[in-house]
């Protein structure tokens, strides 16, 4: 492979780098502009958009209602990603890391902020107790695969779907490398899959839920275009198993669209009949 680049001594920013999200990409935190967020009528404010990352928090809340817990009412707001609205002055104050998914809990006696889903998950376990075993050695094994797919999917999504799908000419060098990590991932959930129902055994968790928006997806097809032609997803059978089995759950089906600013999506959620008359998935 021909070598072309030779890096500068000292790195400096080029704004025409390209790829898609180039736009939104910088190497500075912090706001770019003064924006409050608003502020709906439930305890639970999400902030976020229908990602895969935005989607683990709008399955887990669809599921804590569906399963009885009416305190996961929630509002959830928009958040652009591709026009910048992680850079307004209120969500940074929510998220210093500029990135969806967060979560203002109310019900407190002041708000509390949290942001990174996995974060965002425990927090709604614990204070709903639910989707989280509470001893061990399930609770130990749900935040081992939990911690398992927030470490993972950068190298599926920032690495294998940024350079097989968003960068502006194809390298063989970097999609062989996170190809090559992303059938990896995708064998180690197989092979555990093949002994239990769900990740963490037989019952349905919040390591399911976080993974399932990333690994699930790209099994079913859903992710990067053609890569699951790419990457044979078809051969895990298992994970085609489990990721088929998820994707039935109705409150999975309904968590998927919302903050999703496609066609058959809600931009905002506030109550659950903001779902009827939706057009079909
Ligand atoms: N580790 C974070 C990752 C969150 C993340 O990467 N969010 C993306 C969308 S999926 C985002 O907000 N990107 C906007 C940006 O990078 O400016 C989590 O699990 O919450």
């Amino acid at each position: 492979m021909p070598n072309t680049y030779t890096p500068p001594a000292v790195w400096t920013w080029d704004k025409s780098s390209g790829g898609k999200f180039a736009n939104i990409n910088r190497p500075i935190s912090g706001a770019t502009h003064e924006k409050e967020l608003p502020v709906g009528k439930h305890p639970l404010q999400l902030y976020s958009q229908g990602t895969p990352n935005g989607v683990k928090i709008t399955i887990m809340l669809e599921e804590l209602l569906a399963a009885g817990h009416a305190g996961a009412e929630y509002d959830a707001w928009l958040i652009e990603i591709g026009k910048g609205d992680q850079f307004g002055s209120g969500f940074v104050a929510v998220n210093p890391n500029s990135k969806i998914p967060a979560l203002v809990d109310r019900s407190g006696p002041a708000p509390l902020r949290l942001f990174e889903s996995g974060a965002i998950l425990v927090h709604l376990a614990e204070k709903f107790g639910a989707f989280l075993p509470k001893t061990d050695p399930g609770r130990a094994e749900c935040l081992s695969w939990l911690f398992w797919q927030v470490g993972s999917a950068p190298y599926l999504g920032g690495g294998f779907g940024h350079f097989y799908s968003y960068a502006p000419e194809k390298w063989e060098y970097p999609i062989n490398r996170f190809a090559m990590e992303t059938k990896r991932q995708l064998d180690v959930l197989d092979r555990h899959l093949a002994q239990r129902d769900y990740m963490t055994g037989s019952d349905y968790s919040i390591a399911d839920m976080a993974i399932w928006p990333w690994y699930g997806a790209l099994a079913l097809g859903k992710l990067y275009g053609n890569s699951g032609k790419f990457l044979a997803v078809e051969e895990y059978r298992h994970l085609q198993r489990w990721a088929h089995q998820i994707a039935t759950r109705p409150a999975v089906k309904r968590g998927r669209r919302v903050n999703s600013t496609s066609g058959s999506g809600l931009r905002e959620r506030h109550a659950a009949s903001d779902f009827d008359g939706l057009a079909a998935d």
